[in-house]
């Protein structure tokens, strides 16, 4: 059984009132008067369906010709268990650079080359960038900060292919990167 102080509500303009905001585009054009009330109906439709009144859209502005963002803001009657939560714990230990090229150079004894590529008729090629490339994203670094050998991000890579060329990809990095061993071929 949850104590009655596990249950908390959104605080909007006072505690406990449930309000929200939230704030998503819709497909819809918001140009005209007439196309931006419909817009602002479905913005509301939406909102009720979320479990939000009442609701009111506090802000509509056209994204191109053909779509519309909104912000809506009201009132949930959902109530947040906090009793219920559960927390995901990483499974496994974050390490910092040093210790992971401790890792690698304890394990193999020179760089880690890796190889990445989105494969199929996958495009995506931007996110494997950033976890190779030491720019990295939103902050964090990537795995070329840790003191590895990234190789080329290549896409659209057959399935059957993938790990043939990963491998050759791999002995290529490893002899034209100083601190690359050459691998046995
Ligand atoms: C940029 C982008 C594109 C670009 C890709 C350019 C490129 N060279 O990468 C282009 C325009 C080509 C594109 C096309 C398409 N896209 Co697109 N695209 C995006 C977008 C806007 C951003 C992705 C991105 O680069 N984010 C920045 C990087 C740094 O973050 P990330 O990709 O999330 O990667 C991080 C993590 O996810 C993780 N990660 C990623 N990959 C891996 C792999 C491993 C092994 C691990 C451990 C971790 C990991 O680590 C990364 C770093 O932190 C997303 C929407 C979004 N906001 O996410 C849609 C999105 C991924 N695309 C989508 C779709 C549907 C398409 C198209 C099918 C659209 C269409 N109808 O044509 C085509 C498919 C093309 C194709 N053949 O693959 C959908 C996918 C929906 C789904 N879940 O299936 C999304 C989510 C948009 C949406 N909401 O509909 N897209």
């Amino acid at each position: 059984m949850s104590d009655l102080a596990d249950v908390v509500r959104p605080y909007g303009d006072t505690t406990g009132d449930g309000r929200v905001q939230v704030s998503f585009t819709l497909p819809v054009p918001g140009v005209t008067p007439a196309d931006r009330a419909l817009g602002e109906g479905a913005a509301l439709q939406l909102a009720g369906k979320m479990g939000m009144s009442p609701a009111m859209v506090v802000h509509t502005k056209p994204v191109g010709p053909d779509f519309t963002f909104f912000i809506v803001y009201g009132r949930v009657s959902h109530l947040v268990d906090l009793s219920l939560v559960t927390v995901a714990e990483r499974e496994f230990e974050l390490l910092s650079p040093a210790q992971v090229n401790l890792r690698i150079a304890a394990s193999l004894g020179r760089k880690l080359v890796v190889v990445g590529a989105t494969v199929g008729t996958d495009a995506h090629t931007v996110g494997i960038d950033a976890i190779l490339n030491v720019k990295g994203h939103s902050g964090e670094k990537g795995l070329e900060y840790k003191g590895t050998t990234p190789g080329e991000v290549a896409s659209y890579l057959a399935h059957a292919l993938a790990p043939a060329t990963a491998v050759a990809e791999a002995r290529s990095w490893s002899r034209a990167r100083p601190g690359g061993r050459p691998s046995p071929s």
